[in-house]
């Protein structure tokens, strides 16, 4: 008996290890087709057992000699984009393959390779399956391909239109309102110490995103709820748990996604097990069974209003923004469609084909979709964004003195409109802190497509001047958060020049590489682009009089067909956000590991500055430490403490620098 199992086992090894050996022949075969460089790794980066176990195979690892891992063993470290930089690509080149024995990638940072294998979107689809489980709750626009995902894609970017962006502006403008004056003062202190502002930007985009895809009024604790809402939907708003839930509808929104992780990867038996003894698993479940309950209820208040509407012959998209009521009114829309038409009295009945409509799966799978999209990446954008105008006083000034003549620095946030002022905000010190956080910090780091398994594709490559053909089948990474530092694209004064927060730089005009020139006079004539129109906003991507990066080396919201679909959404949102905050206030690092307040206030401003140096020194070396899970921000416990002060009662962003 033994003696078998032992040949079982010996059998099953020995299979692997013919596996392996084949599979790494063959897909080194494949690379050497391609002519690009290659590097080769023993398991692929994305193994969940290398991705559990790394530490201490790393740790093993590193006892040889550099030379035998140094060329490699980055590949396989996590974030190794954000931590290393350019320092591998220059040795590799822009482009190169990543060879293992069951996979096989082209990673680039090419920005001419980004922009063409992200428009030619049926040669190199999204690697949806890296998306997959996020499937949880039904398919869904992110998760989707081909015919299912324009489906999807059309049915969601209705919503996504400038009046919404206006709707989405004011409500954005509240929200923040909300936010300054939780900063501003506690029962005990004026401007108090924030030990951790990430917990609260992560509540204001939820509730911005609550707006977005719900319709839904959150408020801040202590503020009044909207007078104008529906009753139907005040349960959804209420700071107390309604009756027949456990936690409010904002809390389960922001407990699932704080848990989301587990929620996706851990089955429902063993989560419920799980739960009996620890607390976070409890947690997760508690969040997901109330949230799941809400978004049914969700539909049929939904449903209700839909039809109330259709009666009155009022169409989806009259009343705000609202992307899950906006995809169930959808279905409603032809009947609303018809009263219109018997209101204005027409003698001839357009007949209209019924497009089939979304199913409450597909609805409520792209309502948390919307979440998962929009919440996090706002959240730390801006968090990213506060914490680099504390830490580059002089930019936090020049911001300040275009939101004075903007938008005046004594107006009512309320009264901004939208129209008149949303172009020059974005073409503003507003816009160009809000890019250049993206350019260093972006949320999504890596976007993943694939060559279709379908045939091979050739893709011409700039930097060799050939054309290499990728075999069908193969993964791809872009590298946006690397080619949004690339020397070559990007005017730099010094080596380190690019790794430095300077929104100034997106006012360099006369800065003129070559590559820029050469991108002003681009035309897109990539075969196979995907010309079609999808939705979302499609205004210019950067204003002619401003600095324009190449093509394909500014990426954060990715590009083309596939780009995000909430890119208007998100930046009216920070730039909002922005503006309100620093209109009447200015953000300080906290120093009180280094002075207390009675200290500071006897300094003068060369203590003051030095004081602060070292604040400086540890914001920008923990926001070096930030890791990608989902998305780039800071996992953990780690933060950095802040001040919102009046402006003009500055203890130190109005010497330092100046
Ligand atoms: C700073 C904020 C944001 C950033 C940096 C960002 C970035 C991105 C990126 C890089 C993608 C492409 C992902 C991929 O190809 O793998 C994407 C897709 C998407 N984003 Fe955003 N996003 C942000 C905010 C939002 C917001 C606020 C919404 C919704 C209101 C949203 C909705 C979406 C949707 C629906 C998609 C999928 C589009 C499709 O596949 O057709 N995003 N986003
Ligand atoms: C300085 O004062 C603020 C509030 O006015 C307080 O939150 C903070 O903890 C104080 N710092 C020290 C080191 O006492
Ligand atoms: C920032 O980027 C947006 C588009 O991504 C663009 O419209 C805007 O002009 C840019 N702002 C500046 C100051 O460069
Ligand atoms: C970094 C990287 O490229 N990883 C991918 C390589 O390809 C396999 C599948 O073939 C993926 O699972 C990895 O994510």
């Amino acid at each position: 008996m033994a003696s078998k199992i032992l040949m079982l086992v010996g059998a099953a090894v020995a299979f692997f290890v013919v596996a392996t050996i084949n599979g790494l022949r063959s897909n080194l075969r494949k690379a050497r087709k391609t002519g690009l460089p290659y590097v080769i790794v023993p398991c692929s980066p994305y193994n969940g057992c290398w991705q559990l176990t790394h530490q201490v195979w790393v740790f093993l690892i590193k006892l040889f000699p550099k030379s035998m891992w140094e060329g490699w063993l980055f590949i396989l470290l996590p974030d190794w984009g954000y931590n290393t930089g350019q320092e591998h690509f220059a040795r590799l080149g822009d482009s190169f393959m990543v060879v293992a024995p069951f996979s096989i990638n082209l990673t680039t940072q090419s920005p001419a390779a980004i922009h063409e294998i992200a428009s030619r979107r049926e040669h190199f689809p999204k690697a949806t399956e890296h998306y997959s489980i996020l499937e949880m709750f039904g398919r869904n626009i992110l998760t989707t391909e081909g015919a299912v995902w324009r489906f999807h894609r059309k049915a969601t970017s209705a919503s996504f239109n400038e009046k919404n962006a206006a709707h989405t502006f004011a409500e954005a403008i509240h929200q923040s309102q909300g936010l300054v004056v939780k900063w501003i003062a506690t029962a005990e202190s004026n401007s108090p110490t924030i030990t951790t502002i990430e917990k609260d930007t992560m509540t204001l985009a939820l509730n911005i995103i609550g707006y977005v895809g719900f319709g839904l009024r959150f408020t801040w604790p202590g503020q009044p709820l909207p007078t104008d809402i529906h009753p139907r939907l005040l349960k959804y708003g209420s700071q107390e748990p309604p009756t027949g839930h456990t936690m409010t509808f904002a809390a389960s929104v922001e407990g699932a996604l704080h848990h989301i992780i587990m929620l996706l990867l851990t089955p429902t038996p063993l989560l419920n097990f799980l739960s009996l003894f620890w607390k976070t698993a409890r947690s997760a479940r508690h969040s997901y069974e109330n949230y799941v309950q809400y978004m049914n209820e969700f539909l049929v208040d939904k449903v209700a209003s839909a039809k109330e509407d259709a009666e009155k012959g009022v169409r989806a998209g009259d009343s705000g923004m609202d992307i899950m009521g906006q995809l169930v009114r959808g279905r409603y829309d032809d009947e609303a469609e018809k009263v219109k038409e018997k209101k204005t009295d027409k003698t001839k009945t357009t007949t209209t084909t019924p497009e089939s409509t979304l199913t409450d799966d597909e609805i409520i799978g792209n309502a948390f979709i919307m979440l998962v999209a929009g919440h996090e990446t706002t959240a730390n954008s801006l968090h990213f964004a506060l914490l680099k105008l504390a830490t580059n006083p002089a930019s936090q000034r020049a911001l300040q003195a275009d939101v004075d003549r903007l938008l005046g620095r004594d107006s009512d946030p309320t009264t901004w409109d939208y129209e008149a002022s949303i172009n020059g905000m974005l073409a503003s010190m507003l816009g160009a802190t809000m890019n250049e956080t993206l350019r260093l910090m972006p949320p999504v780091v890596n976007l993943p497509k694939w060559v279709t398994p379908t045939s091979d594709q050739p893709l011409a490559l700039h930097e060799t001047g050939q054309t290499h053909i990728l075999p069908a089948g193969c993964d791809i990474i872009l590298s946006a958060i690397t080619v949004q530092r690339h020397p070559k694209y990007w005017p730099a004064t010094s080596p380190d020049d690019l790794d430095k927060f300077q929104p100034e730089r997106w006012f360099e005009t006369d800065a003129e590489t070559t590559a820029a020139k050469a991108a002003k006079n681009e035309k897109s004539n990539i075969v196979g682009t995907d010309t079609e129109d999808y939705g979302g906003f499609s205004g210019p991507d950067t204003s002619a009089q401003l600095f324009r990066p190449v093509r394909g080396s500014f990426v954060p919201f990715s590009d083309g067909p596939r780009s995000c679909l909430g890119r208007r959404i998100a930046q009216v949102e920070m730039l909002a956000a922005l503006a309100v905050l620093f209109q009447r206030y200015s953000i300080e690092l906290a120093v009180d590991d280094w002075a207390d307040n009675k200290t500071v206030e006897a300094m003068d401003d060369e203590a003051r500055r030095e004081v602060y140096s070292k604040a400086q020194e540890r914001c920008r070396e923990t926001l070096r430490g930030a890791t990608t899970i989902l998305t780039l921000k800071l996992h953990g416990m780690t933060s950095v403490p802040v001040r919102l002060v009046p402006r003009g009662q500055e203890r130190f962003v109005h010497c330092v620098d100046a």
